[in-house]
């Protein structure tokens, strides 16, 4: 019994078909129309399967395989939204290979000990509608319903108009039921696997993650007339934070990750003063103590910066999701996968967010991971080799079937959800 090569590998297209961009790239924003595509497309390949589909409110898809116990389910899954501008591998790998997971287990007749569950997660990066793994935050009893939809996103609209308007939106409070473990298959997204020619990452964790805003409020005035002495410019202190992040990233060194990726500025005129900047601030570290004192340098700097230009100064924290520790058992499975196939394999830490950090509160959880190429993911340059593809999802097969044994898999405390 294993993965279907061709198969498996056609699905990857078929899936990145939906929210295609003439670059090769993939768009599928999260709530959107192109979303809900590639989300009822998971759902008619689930109804292929013969799985038992349950919607919750927010849109989380799930897709239940019956085991021979009615117990905890084996969970394996991602995500199909994307980023803009975004490849076709970046959480899609996750959710085709879990479908074809259970494909494998259907051809070969194989009955389970425990249920089986494929799982697409909404709103896992949270470009349009902030925090990010919002669908597991859910899942895990971390955000509300109506919390969620009242999230107004970049474009102004919220999240409930958007679930509304494009039908995500399900009866089935399936987070209710047990989780016995959650296993992703995620691309690598970094330069590691690569590097060491390596084609398994046996993911034992992933680093901590903190979104900042700070917005600098000062006053629009003529760029012609007014004085350098005499400014309140907004748009130089977004500028000088910029520069003041970098360097307490290269002053702190590796393994912080410190990024400005947006500025906003008002009214962003060539000719004119900005009055207002909002910059947005990703911090990363494995341990909190560190991403703690990132956070708190990050604020300090911007204070300075706002008090030397006469600036008003906000700042708010966008999301945050501590470092976790993968279960020992689970990633034992996964390691155990990759040596049966004889695959080379490193145990790591994950360097982006994913929805297993957030499962993580609520039940066993490993990853596995596979090459990207170049290190280049959030790109529709993302790529990952063939081979690695059907590797990696032979080693998220053979790590479930161990994980629904139900004699070496520990029954999770049934912590239900209020
Ligand atoms: O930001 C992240 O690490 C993930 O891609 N959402
Ligand atoms: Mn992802
Ligand atoms: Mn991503």
């Amino acid at each position: 019994m294993g993965i279907h090569p061709t198969r498996f590998l056609r699905s990857i297209d078929a899936l990145a078909v939906i929210g295609r961009r003439p670059d090769g790239g993939v768009e599928r924003l999260a709530f959107s129309p192109a979303d809900k595509a590639g989300r009822d497309w998971v759902e008619a390949r689930m109804r292929e399967l013969g799985l038992e589909i349950h919607v919750d409110p927010i849109g989380n898809l799930l897709g239940i395989r019956a085991g021979r116990e009615d117990g905890s389910i084996v969970l394996m899954g991602s995500h199909t939204d994307t980023v803009a501008a975004a490849g076709r591998f970046d959480g899609s790998l996750g959710v085709v290979a879990a479908l074809e997971a259970v494909a494998a287990l259907n051809d070969a007749g194989v009955v389970t000990e425990c249920p089986i569950g494929v799982v697409s997660f909404m709103n896992e990066e949270g470009v349009r509608f902030m925090p990010d793994m919002m669908g597991s935050l859910y899942v895990t009893g971390q955000i509300d319903l109506d919390t969620a939809r009242r999230i107004v996103g970049i474009d102004g609209t919220t999240i409930g108009e958007n679930i509304d308007r494009n039908g995500f939106a399900g009866a089935s409070d399936w987070r209710q039921r047990p989780i016995g473990a959650y296993l992703e298959l995620h691309i690598e997204q970094g330069p590691v696997l690569e590097g060491e020619d390596r084609t398994i990452g046996v993911v034992e964790g992933v680093q901590g993650l903190t979104w900042l805003e700070v917005v600098f409020e000062g006053l629009s005035n003529h760029a012609g007339t007014t004085p350098m002495a005499l400014r309140r410019d907004a748009g130089y202190a977004a500028g000088a934070l910029t520069r003041s992040v970098r360097e307490m990233a290269i002053d702190r060194g590796e393994p912080l990750r410190a990024t400005v990726g947006s500025v906003h500025w008002k009214p962003n005129l060539i000719n004119v003063i900005a009055r207002e900047a909002a910059v947005t601030v990703d911090l990363r570290h494995p341990t909190s103590a560190a991403l703690a004192d990132a956070e708190a340098r990050v604020e300090a700097s911007a204070r300075e910066i706002a008090a030397a230009e006469g600036l008003r100064i906000r700042i708010r924290r966008l999301v945050h999701a501590a470092p976790v520790r993968f279960d020992e058992l689970l990633v034992g499975h996964v390691q155990a996968a990759a040596d049966s196939h004889g695959f080379s394999s490193r145990r790591m830490l994950s360097g982006a967010g994913h929805d297993a950090q957030i499962m993580a509160a609520r039940c066993p959880c490993a990853m596995v991971f596979v090459p990207s190429r170049g290190g280049v993911s959030h790109s529709p340059l993302e790529y990952t080799a063939p081979e690695h593809l059907v590797a990696g999802a032979e080693v998220l097969l053979g790590a479930a079937l161990r994980a629904a044994d139900v004699r070496t898999m520990r029954r999770e405390k049934m912590n239900i959800i209020e």
